[in-house]
């Protein structure tokens, strides 16, 4: 182990890469501080002691899903009259309006396989957003979104994010990427496209000229094999790419789902896991730890493991609170740049792309 330890801190000093079997053994280290230590490292080397977070609302305008994944607690079928829901367009406009006017810079907006809304509202949907609220940069629509409309439309995938960008599109979020083995898929979300698929539409985002993001969603029933086979899949894409921004490990929330025998993430496991993905995608800029997923007092001390974002303010959350993230439903940007600074950071307010807000007091 000890060896193991001097080869990976020799490679962050040097910036040579990790690799799969690295990684792996990483995983069966179990001196978390150690693995801690060299990810604040290597995020150091990117990022110094910047940590950037941002304002923004999430808008989840259906429920109503054709997929029924089984760690999702969110969705709904087509027809449940009780707890199915979908948005109409002016009750979207009215979240956006309210997050503009309360300082926010970000829409995060993704949701179900609606069964019968067509391509178009979500074009109209683009199109009224950014009419209404042209301040707003709209961040929406998972891969298997992308890939639904245009089995909808009949079109490529391509066709469908020019479309999507040509009415207001700003970048994807990293969604639905889950876990990419096939065996692992076929028992969480046996409907889901592939993870070859997801990597394909993201390549295609890219070319397009827009940025995205990565997730793994992780804590079900996936090996860390499994989670190095993940990550190795996104650093191949990057290199040919360059247009992921962050990555997000989401730690898995398991009530109210039907993955049998989970249990969800512990403190140790959410840590190391973060820790490590810093470590082997030295390709990525950015490490998120999404607070909702892990809670406000994991996302803080991941601070010192090698993360360096904290995703933003969130305002409505409902994908993980449906599965029992016992985190709040939102942050204000003060509470923010407290849990950063009382880390021994330094705040840092962001666009979706990146660029700097502002620096210093709240
Ligand atoms: O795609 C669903 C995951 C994702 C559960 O790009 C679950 O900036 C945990 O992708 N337990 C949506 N996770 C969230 C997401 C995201 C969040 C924040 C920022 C960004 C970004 C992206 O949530 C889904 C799925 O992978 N999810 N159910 C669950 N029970
Ligand atoms: Fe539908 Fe997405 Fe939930 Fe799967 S994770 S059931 S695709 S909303």
């Amino acid at each position: 182990m000890e060896s193991l330890l001097k080869t990976v801190s020799a490679k962050v000093e040097s910036g040579e890469r990790l690799s799969d079997a690295e990684a792996l053994e990483l995983f069966a280290c179990p001196d978390l501080l150690a693995v801690g230590h060299l990810a604040a490292l290597a995020n150091a080397r990117k990022n110094g002691e910047t940590v950037y977070f941002n304002v923004n609302r999430h808008v989840n305008y259906t429920n109503l899903c054709v997929n029924r994944c089984t760690f999702c607690a969110f969705s709904r079928e087509a027809g449940d009259a009780e707890e199915g829901y979908t948005l109409a367009l002016n009750d979207i406009l009215a979240k956006a309006a309210e997050a503009a006017a309360a300082g926010a810079t970000e829409l995060h907006m993704v949701g179900g396989l609606h069964p019968h809304l067509p391509f178009d509202f979500y074009l109209e949907m683009l199109a009224a957003l950014r009419a209404d609220s042209p301040q707003l940069h709209i961040k929406a629509f998972t891969a298997v979104e992308l890939d639904y409309f245009a089995g909808l439309t009949g079109q490529p995938v391509t066709t469908v994010i020019d479309e999507l960008k040509e009415a207001g599109l700003g970048s994807l979020p990293g969604g639905g990427a889950e876990i990419f083995a096939p065996k692992v898929r076929e028992r969480i979300c046996p409907e889901k496209i592939s993870g070859a698929r997801w990597l394909e539409i993201h390549e295609a985002v890219h070319r397009a000229g827009l940025k995205s993001n990565a997730t793994m969603l992780f804590g079900h029933l996936e090996s860390f094999a499994d989670r190095v086979d993940h990550l190795r899949q996104l650093r191949e894409l990057q290199d040919r790419t360059g247009g992921f921004q962050a990555f997000i490990p989401l730690a898995f929330q398991p009530d109210n789902t039907r993955v049998p025998g989970a249990k969800g993430v512990g403190g140790v496991d959410a840590l190391k896991t973060l820790a490590i993905s810093r470590l082997y995608l030295d390709n990525f800029r950015h490490i998120k730890a999404y607070w909702v997923m892990l809670g406000l007092k994991i996302a803080q001390v991941a601070l010192c493991f090698g993360v360096n974002d904290l995703d933003g303010t969130v305002v409505e959350e409902k994908i993980g609170h449906d599965a029992g993230a016992d985190s709040p439903q939102q942050l204000s940007k003060e509470q923010l740049m407290m849990l950063i600074r009382k880390a021994g950071k330094v705040p840092v307010e962001r666009d979706t792309l990146y660029r700097e807000l502002g620096r210093g007091a709240a």
